[in-house]
């Protein structure tokens, strides 16, 4: 009889459909038995009663080693973010390879993919962001390098350095639906926003307090709908990213009742911080300043519903890590506009502890939910199940071994990134991950890691699964998706 490498006892498992007490073996890295049958202990064997065991999370939205339009290079390499992942239960994490306006998607997909076999901890793809449509990006590069795995990309609707105009976003839909991969898109409108800052600052009102001002829901409730439009005249599915608003959850609400497929992302700061955390002495809000900014009371409440619902299927952490300093949030110090601020919140290691505290233990989402929200979602949407995302025969032995009565005050000196600070400092959480389980190795225990860089393998993606399973294209769509074929 084979002995398992590693074996879990007395666990109570839960995936996104069960939940249920049993035992798990796991051999070269692979769940090899699972059920509620008792299991002989492996060489190593981890007695998991009282604990939850789930699928380790998988974090599809992240920054790690990027460049921003504004040239402030992220606090996280690709090893301090896959550590800081892993204490957070995650053992696959998919960041963006970022190409700015002149650069060669292949390149900067290359250098991407080097950096991140030297250092990852953890399992890992990568998406593209596309600034710069040139025919070479769109019809050489993109093409080989869906092909090669890397099978979403995401798009900007603002940051004028970004941004891609609504003919742009066609070319980059078309081809998406021609060779397979999910379009991502930050859904804002970039004049509204500019138009705003422009008369915020010219009437000297300078504080990170706007910021969310100047990200009025309007702009971004406009875009989502326009982003959801122009999908749909190609019939293409679409994830929109980082929902912050009550319109725009409603957009994408009524946008999957017509039978579009669209797709939803939020994050937890929308679902636990506001615009009123913005308002601080001096520079200090900018440390919560991030693209859409928190919103209100009134959208937290339908963020909350739209994830109970499934009408929002991911819960990512945006993990945009700038410290707080000159080098990343304060190009300017203290005299820092709220325009000038770089854009985003560090959350990758709290992300699952913040979602099941607030939301399984306050009665908002239930456990299969969480799973779903934290990881077999995000392995469907982005073409990695199943071989991550689920507990089941055959697939990778990622876990996280989950104390559901863990108290953790959330401290930024007791976290593993690089940023240096936190927005939920002070922060009381209960739950938290005490074994991380990658590919059938114990990499996080006793508050430990026992991970060299490099460990981490980079998944060849498959075809996400909104695009698996797209019923018929719209007779119209697809004569005009013919006809931009022709023309290439
Ligand atoms: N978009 C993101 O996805 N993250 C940080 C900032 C932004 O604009
Ligand atoms: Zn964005
Ligand atoms: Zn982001």
């Amino acid at each position: 009889m084979t002995q398992f490498d590693l074996s879990i006892h007395r666990a109570r498992i839960v995936t996104e459909d069960q939940d249920y007490i049993g035992d798990i073996g796991i051999q070269d890295g692979k769940i090899i038995a699972i059920g509620e049958q008792p299991l002989a202990a492996g060489k190593k064997a981890i007695d998991a009663e009282g604990y939850l065991v789930l699928p380790g999370g998988i974090d599809s939205h992240c920054h790690v080693e990027q460049l921003s339009s504004m040239g402030v290079l992220c606090a996280d390499n690709w090893y301090s973010a896959s550590v800081s992942a892993a204490f957070g239960g995650n053992t696959t994490i998919i960041p963006f390879a970022a190409q700015h306006r002149g650069q060669s998607l292949k390149k900067v997909a290359a250098d991407y993919a080097a950096s991140a076999a030297k250092q990852a901890v953890i399992d890992y793809s990568y998406h593209l962001i596309i600034s710069d449509a040139t025919p070479e990006a769109l019809h050489q590069h993109l093409p080989e390098l869906i092909r090669s795995g890397i099978t979403s990309f995401k798009v900007f609707m603002t940051y004028d350095k970004l941004k891609l105009n609504d003919s742009e976003l066609l070319d980059v839909f078309a081809v998406a639906a021609r060779e397979g991969a999910l379009p991502m898109i930050h859904a804002e409108n970039n004049d509204v926003i500019n138009w705003i800052t422009r008369h915020l600052l010219a009437a000297g009102y300078t504080a990170p307090k706007y910021h969310a001002v100047s990200h009025d829901p309007n702009a971004e409730d406009e875009a989502t709908n326009r982003a959801i439009k122009l999908a749909s005249v190609l019939d293409v599915p679409v994830l929109i990213v980082h929902v912050s608003t009550q319109g725009g959850a409603q957009v994408i609400h009524d946008a999957q009742v017509l039978g579009a497929s669209v797709h939803g992302e939020t994050c937890p700061h929308y679902l636990l911080l506001t615009a009123e955390d913005l308002d601080l002495p001096g520079v200090e809000g900018a440390k919560f300043c991030c693209s859409p900014p928190p919103r209100d009371p009134a959208s937290q409440e339908a963020l909350w519903q739209s994830l109970a619902s499934g009408s929002l299927s991911l819960l990512s952490s945006d993990h945009a890590p700038y410290r707080f300093d000159e080098s990343g949030k304060l190009p300017a110090g203290d005299a820092t506009t709220f325009k000038m601020v770089a854009n985003g919140l560090p959350g990758l290691e709290v992300r699952m502890p913040l979602l099941f505290s607030e939301g399984v233990r306050k009665g908002r989402i239930n456990l299969q939910q969480f799973v779903a929200l934290t990881s077999t979602n995000h392995a469907r949407m982005y073409g990695l199940y199943p071989q991550k995302g689920c507990l089941q025969v055959g697939a990778d032995a990622d876990i996280a071994i989950w104390d559901p009565e863990k108290e953790v005050t959330i401290k930024a000196e007791s976290l593993h990134d690089a940023v240096g600070y936190t927005p939920y400092e002070g922060k009381t959480v209960t739950g938290w991950p005490v074994t991380v389980i990658s590919r059938g190795v114990c990499i996080v225990e006793n508050e430990t890691l026992i991970a060299e860089a490099g460990r981490g393998q980079f998944i060849a993606r498959g075809v996400p699964a909104p695009l698996m399973r797209q019923r018929s294209i719209a007779p119209r769509a697809a004569f005009l998706r013919q006809l931009f074929s022709q023309a290439d």
